[in-house]
């Protein structure tokens, strides 16, 4: 559609930018917090280990002044649950209760709306031990910490998210370090998919929780959404691609909001003897959880092809490149695409045509809580960081929502990833996303001292001008 005239952001449009606890806060095991999965997790080779980070949990005042200073009127960050509840269930953290209070007292000192995801990879160690999300007793644990946030938090946070990128650790947990798989199991599919089912669960019941709780509130998933384009007109194409759409974004969505499986999905399972076991009163919570709003990552589109049920699938797929599944559809590489320095496609254009499809879908208001370029920054003698690329990417993503605002798309706001840099899921901290430059290396960490990258002043205008000034 092309418009005469775009419709503007509007007023209240949130501006901010994305962190998550277990990659950017550091004191990983300090001040009483527990480990998590990802404190015990394989390190990638070549990467950097936990421990530091960014090292936000002692220099968030610093970072929060940044943000405040590019006007950033929200910050996204997630709630480590071993900080608050070492074992992850039992006693409470003092210490975690107090860091998270400062972190939010913080936020609104200078305005800014702090926007809570509850879980993001991180399943604290002792409850892996027990099965993590495999054990149907995960339903109770994750309502027991959301209580805990609710209780102490809940004066203050009126937005909340639930799970980050649920699809993605069903669909690449070994990549992102949290697939747990009991000894013995003879149906990963179906193992996966229990999982996948006690998270749905867990989600459901907590946004059920959250309107008890706190009826000013709003809450609403957070799973990575990506369009999945067919690699041809062919009609078969066009099916794999259904498939794809249905297993990667559909079936998290159609759950969020109507509380029910995706149909394509589910025949999928059946088909492949791997669909869930539902506890009593598994579908009644399912449907008692009502999304306020979508918040949704995104990063590029996928492309796949039609699958003839007998081929090797690739064993490398990440978040943002798709494998396949056996006579369902088959990862394919766009080659309309450009991609960055690590690999990943960029589809400015495929961001509205994913917001296009899912406002048509669900109709809920959306925020986008992940979107950015990872790449190899470089600190200047004199202390500048030319990103130019990223600035491109984020600009050309933003012209993106205007036209699906224009289109009558709901948007209520962005958060690229991220407002600082941080540790990569699985490939370290040489790959930066941040509007701030953490000065460190992957195994040196110098002074840690922050510096302004280029796309924090561009950032700054664009916020400044609520989206009308993208120029450099
Ligand atoms: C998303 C995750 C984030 C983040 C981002 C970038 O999948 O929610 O935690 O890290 O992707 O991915 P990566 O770190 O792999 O480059």
């Amino acid at each position: 559609m092309l418009h005469k005239k775009l419709k503007p952001f509007p007023q209240d449009f949130l501006w901010g930018a994305s962190t998550s606890a277990y990659q950017v806060e550091g004191a990983n095991l300090i001040d009483g917090k527990g480990p998590s999965c990802q404190d015990i997790k394989e390190i990638p080779e070549g990467t950097s280990d936990l421990t530091v980070c960014a090292d936000h949990y002692h220099r968030y005042q610093e970072d929060i002044a940044l943000m405040a200073e590019m006007g950033f009127k929200v910050y996204r960050f997630s709630i480590s649950w071993t900080r608050l509840i070492p074992e992850g269930t039992g006693e409470v953290n003092p210490k975690g209760i107090e860091f998270y209070n400062n972190i939010i007292d913080e936020c609104i000192k200078h305005d800014i709306i702090p926007l809570v995801t509850m879980f993001h990879f991180d399943m604290p160690a002792a409850l892996d031990a027990r099965g993590s999300w495999g054990n149907p007793e995960s339903v109770d644990w994750f309502l027991n910490f959301a209580k805990v946030m609710y209780e102490n938090y809940g004066d203050r946070v009126k937005y909340w998210l639930t799970i980050n990128e649920q699809n993605m650790l069903t669909l690449v947990g070994p990549v992102i370090g949290t697939l747990h798989l009991p000894e013995g199991c003879t149906n990963e599919l179906r193992e996966i998919y229990q999982q996948n089912h006690h998270m749905l669960v867990a989600q459901a019941k907590a946004m059920a929780l959250c309107h008890e709780m706190l009826p000013e509130a709003k809450i609403g998933p957070a799973p990575n959404i990506s369009l999945v384009y067919p690699a041809s007109c062919k009609p078969e194409d066009n099916l794999a691609a259904q498939n794809y759409n249905a297993v990667r974004n559909w079936l998290y969505l159609d759950m969020a909001v109507y509380g029910v499986y995706n149909n394509l999905v589910w025949a999928w399972l059946e088909e492949n003897d791997a669909t869930p076991t539902f506890a009593p009163g598994d579908e009644e919570a399912l449907k008692n959880g009502r999304a306020d709003f979508i918040g949704f990552n995104y990063y590029n589109t996928a492309t796949c092809e039609a699958s003839e049920g007998d081929e090797e699938m690739r064993s490398d797929a990440d978040q943002q490149t798709a494998r396949g599944e056996s006579g369902m559809f088959k990862g394919y590489r766009n080659p309309h695409l450009p991609t960055t320095e690590f690999g990943w496609e960029i589809d400015p254009m495929g961001f509205r045509a994913t917001i296009r499809e899912m406002y048509s879908r669900y109709r809920l208001p959306m925020i986008v809580t992940e979107n950015g370029l990872g790449a190899y920054d470089k600190l200047t003698e004199d202390g500048k960081i030319h990103d130019q690329y990223r600035i491109n990417y984020l600009r050309t993503h933003i012209e993106q929502i205007q036209l699906a605002i224009s289109d009558g798309a709901e948007m209520m706001g962005y958060c690229p990833w991220s407002a600082i840099d941080l540790i990569s899921t699985h490939e370290g901290m040489v790959k930066r996303y941040g509007f701030i430059y953490v000065d460190r290396d992957e195994f040196d960490l110098k002074t840690l001292n922050r510096y302004r990258k280029d796309s924090f002043y561009w950032y700054k205008k664009v916020i400044s001008t609520n989206g009308d000034d993208l120029t450099d």
